[in-house]
């Protein structure tokens, strides 16, 4: 039964481990299973199986798979042709089994990808629906109208959220990518159907869904226009429409009631109070993500303006979620993942403190109150990537937002924003995993699908597992930490210095036991002094980033740069 209440769950302490496939491993062309597509310069599912000691070795408790099934390809799997099979190219449901077994044999979970705000448009539900077949017809959002889009919202990929189909004589809606139509959710046979495919996954012992903006499966009755200030217009109509908490109960009535699964849902533009609705103690889901910190650099009018971040911000930021969801609602931690810039090159450093910011970041991540997700990579300390030249992005958004640009008067030519889409693309986490100093990082034999990050002959998996003092051995042990303590897992939240613009303290107030953390966001040392009124009985040194000595008191401390420090503090 999945949970609506603050019962113990088998994740309270669990790390969760995103793979993104295509960029994940490419499977050897030896292995005999897998013939057709190893080799061939995109990762695959036998190329996880071959990983599956790698994943274990992490002591990642939960792999959360992001979309293998069929698809076009536009949106790289978060186009959905087909929820019931897996794409040629990344295998078969054989391979998937061999995958979900092996996970399972090591005590690892496995959470899919569940996309049901939108479908492909090669998805045989709109294929039908645009040629008015039943039952079919109102699967997906379509107007009529003479004069233009029937109303002003904007596509998040930017441009209209209305496409002209020609064999229908209708508009239908897509939020994304014109190749992405939004499913009609007010229409029940389309909210059965999900969940049907939801059960036919669960009972194939899945443990789970990541569910992909799910707040924005309910638009507002009528579709009004939206207020042309908003930075995506309509988005106060589709985002957290009317009817997402009712369809999400249904959804946990009807499915996730009767599994013992972990859902998380992915959901942009929510407010603390929205998360407990959606994940609280009575609510449909476990966890949300939210993207307030993955706001604080950019622009308010334009996203991909970005600016300077400031760590009082992230500070505010993350207290008020962290308060906030004390104690009916749990956070879902993250700093990256395959739709974010790598977390080292955007709120670390990584050039002289690569390593150091990574774990800096790895603790931050590990000792708030909720469960982490790592993406790929992270665990050695992948940095954003030196993309030379417009060509090389394949990334349906960056491209999008490409072409706007060069449109415009003000920008002649793709240096004018090289560096805003250099910061910003979805492309800078999809690189190949960094295997080990072979060419091309050992990710394939072929030719790979996007570029690999020249910095792989130092930056790879193979030198950190041989370096004890790499960021990989530094994330087993944050692992381990959350599952040795549980006073990391659910201790209460407490900032300290809420105004210090380089270091970042807080304690988890545990039942029995109290843990500091303190974190020197800057390339300068600088002196952390605990407040007076925090006692310190018996301090343990849990873990730090640098040798400590044994001595220090953690009352008073001179961190330098990026340094990190968890005490136990009774
Ligand atoms: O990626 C973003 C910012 O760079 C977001 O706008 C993103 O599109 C949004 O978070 C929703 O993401 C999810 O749905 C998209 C898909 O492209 C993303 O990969 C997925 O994580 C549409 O399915």
């Amino acid at each position: 039964m999945t949970s609506t209440s603050n019962a113990p769950t088998w994740w309270d302490d669990a790390v969760v481990y995103q793979i993104y496939p295509r960029s994940f491993n490419d499977s050897t062309p030896d292995d005999a299973t897998a013939d057709a597509i190893a080799g061939d310069g995109v990762g695959d599912i036998p190329g996880i199986v071959e990983k599956l000691d790698y994943i274990a070795d992490l002591g990642v408790d939960v792999v959360w798979l992001t979309p293998v099934y069929d698809s076009p390809l536009n949106d790289y799997g978060y186009d959905v042709r087909d929820y019931r099979s897996t794409l040629d190219e990344f295998g078969t449901m054989r391979d998937w089994e061999r995958l979900r077994d092996g996970l399972h044999e090591r005590d690892v979970r496995l959470i899919m990808d569940l996309v049901v705000n939108h479908t492909s448009s090669e998805h045989e539900w709109f294929e039908r629906s645009r040629r008015k077949e039943d039952p079919y017809i109102d699967y997906y959002v379509w107007r009529e109208s003479d004069d233009g889009p029937p109303n002003n919202w904007d596509s998040l990929f930017g441009g209209p959220a209305w496409t002209y189909d020609e064999v229908r004589g209708a508009y239908y809606l897509h939020l994304f990518d014109e190749t992405q139509p939004d499913l009609n959710w007010t229409n029940p046979a389309v909210r059965e159907d999900v969940y049907e495919m939801m059960r036919w996954w669960l009972d194939k012992d899945v443990d789970g869904f990541r569910m992909d903006v799910i707040n924005f499966i309910s638009k507002t009755d009528g579709l009004p226009d939206g207020h042309p200030s908003e930075v995506v217009t309509g988005s106060e109509h589709f985002i957290n429409g009317p009817h997402v908490e009712e369809y999400l109960w249904e959804m946990h009535d009807e499915v996730l009631a009767d599994y013992d699964v972990l859902t998380v849902g992915e959901m942009p533009g929510i407010s603390v109070e929205d998360a407990l609705a959606y994940a609280g103690t009575d609510a449909p889901l476990d966890m949300v993500f939210h993207f307030e910190h993955m706001r604080l650099d950019e622009g308010e009018a334009d996203p991909w303006n970005f600016s300077d971040w400031k760590l009082t911000d992230l500070k505010e930021t993350f207290t008020l979620w962290q308060e906030g969801l004390y104690p009916d609602g749990w956070n879902a931690l993250y700093l990256n993942n395959h739709d974010q810039p790598r977390m080292v090159s955007r709120f670390g450093d990584d050039e002289a403190y690569r390593v150091e910011s990574a774990k800096l970041l790895g603790t931050l991540l590990h000792t708030l109150r909720g469960t982490p997700f790592v993406y790929q990579g992270e665990e050695i300390g992948m940095t954003n990537v030196p993309f030379e030249s417009v060509d090389e992005f394949t990334d349906v958004e960056t491209i999008r937002y490409v072409e706007r640009m060069l449109e415009r008067d003000d920008v002649e030519n793709f240096d004018d924003i090289g560096d805003a889409v250099r910061y910003g693309s979805r492309d800078n986490a999809r690189t190949p995993v960094q295997w080990n100093d072979s060419a091309n990082a050992g990710f394939t034999t072929g030719e790979p699908w996007l570029t690999v990050n020249p910095n792989y002959t130092e930056i790879n998996v193979e030198s950190a597992r041989a370096d004890t003092d790499s960021v990989w051995h530094y994330y087993r042990r944050l692992i381990d930490l959350r599952h040795d303590h549980d006073v990391l897992v659910s201790g209460r939240y407490e900032l300290l210095l809420p105004d210090h613009p380089e270091i970042y303290a807080y304690l988890r107030r545990g039942e029995e036991q109290r843990a500091l953390v303190v974190l020197n966001f800057s390339t300068e040392p600088s002196r952390f002094e605990l407040p007076e009124e925090v006692s310190v009985d018996d301090p343990t040194l849990l873990l730090a980033n640098y040798d400590v000595d044994a001595q220090d008191s953690p009352a008073g401390v001179r961190l330098r740069p990026y340094e990190a420090r968890v005490y136990l503090l009774d």
